[in-house]
């Protein structure tokens, strides 16, 4: 990957818009540092709206752009990508131009942790202009472009990064979202722990939708057995299904337009 951001001018980075740090991946910003950066914090169909517009405005920065995308559901979401990447470019290629050169096009790289919609993004940018341009002088024989427009030209092959996260809470969060192996995680742990951070930032919204008082991470697994009749022999609360299902629900955007991360005081880019 550290090659590949060599034959690059700029970075494409997604992360997801209910989880925009602990979806990122902090070495990303060591690796690129000095190159332009587009934000995509996909998955907007998904979060807070309230949230991600704060978001946006805590990302945005000299070199840095953020934009909320749905990926699957905008049909020109791969349109604005391509939009945002050239706005952001424009200075440099301005001073190209003053010096008499002619920009060549832009050379981009979708970045980010698994999961987050790289592969999605790519292919919507490709949809529109799929022709496949390799052999760029000066750039590594083996990357393949896509000439996603007369001015960008997007690597095919998008640069995976591992989730990289800094404290427990967020760790919480990306396997509440399924972004770190869960297989040898407790579902009932998991569960609990997202049911507490989402008690935190909504107050109310899952004793709402599971008919229930006010009552600890526990007592909702217990009261979601209640309302989706998640019983096993003689009566007996199922929990582990209901954290199952809590699970599926959340990753699903079917609690609602949540998201598990806020704007806070003390976020910080660490490391840029
Ligand atoms: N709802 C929603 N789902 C998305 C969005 N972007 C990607 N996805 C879904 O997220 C999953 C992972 O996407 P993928 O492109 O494979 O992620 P990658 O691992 O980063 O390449 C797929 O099921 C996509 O359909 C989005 O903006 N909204
Ligand atoms: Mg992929």
């Amino acid at each position: 990957m550290e090659e590949k951001l060599k034959a690059v001018d700029m970075v494409i980075e997604i992360r997801d818009a209910r989880m925009p740090m602990a979806s990122r991946n902090p070495l990303l910003n060591q690796l690129a540092s000095g190159k332009e950066k587009l934000i995509i914090l996909s998955k907007s169909d998904m979060a807070d709206p309230v949230a991600t517009k704060k978001w946006i405005e805590y990302l945005n920065k000299d070199k840095v752009k953020a934009i909320a995308l749905d990926i699957i559901h905008d049909n020109s979401s791969g349109k604005k990508v391509v939009k945002e990447a050239l706005k952001l470019m424009e200075p440099k290629r301005q001073i190209q131009r003053n010096k008499g050169i002619n920009p060549r096009a832009i050379r981009a790289m979708a970045c980010g942790i698994p999961n987050v919609g790289k592969s999605t993004m790519i292919n919507h940018i490709a949809k529109r202009k799929s022709a496949k341009v390799e052999d760029k002088p000066g750039v590594t024989r083996s990357l393949t472009w896509i000439h996603a427009d007369e001015q960008l030209d997007l690597l095919d092959t998008p640069g995976v990064l591992w989730p990289k996260f800094d404290d427990d809470k967020m760790a919480a969060i990306l396997a509440a979202y399924g972004s770190i192996n869960d297989d040898i995680l407790d579902k009932k742990m998991v569960a609990m722990d997202a049911i507490h951070i989402i008690q935190d930032l909504y107050p109310n919204h899952l004793e709402e939708l599971f008919d229930c008082e006010n009552v600890n991470p526990n007592g909702m697994l217990k009261a979601i057995c209640e309302k989706r009749n998640l019983k096993k022999e003689k009566d007996e609360l199922d929990v582990k299904r209901a954290a199952e299902l809590f699970l599926n629900e959340l990753r699903k955007g079917k609690l609602g337009k949540l998201s598990l991360e806020h704007v806070e005081e003390n976020s910080e880019e660490v490391h840029e």
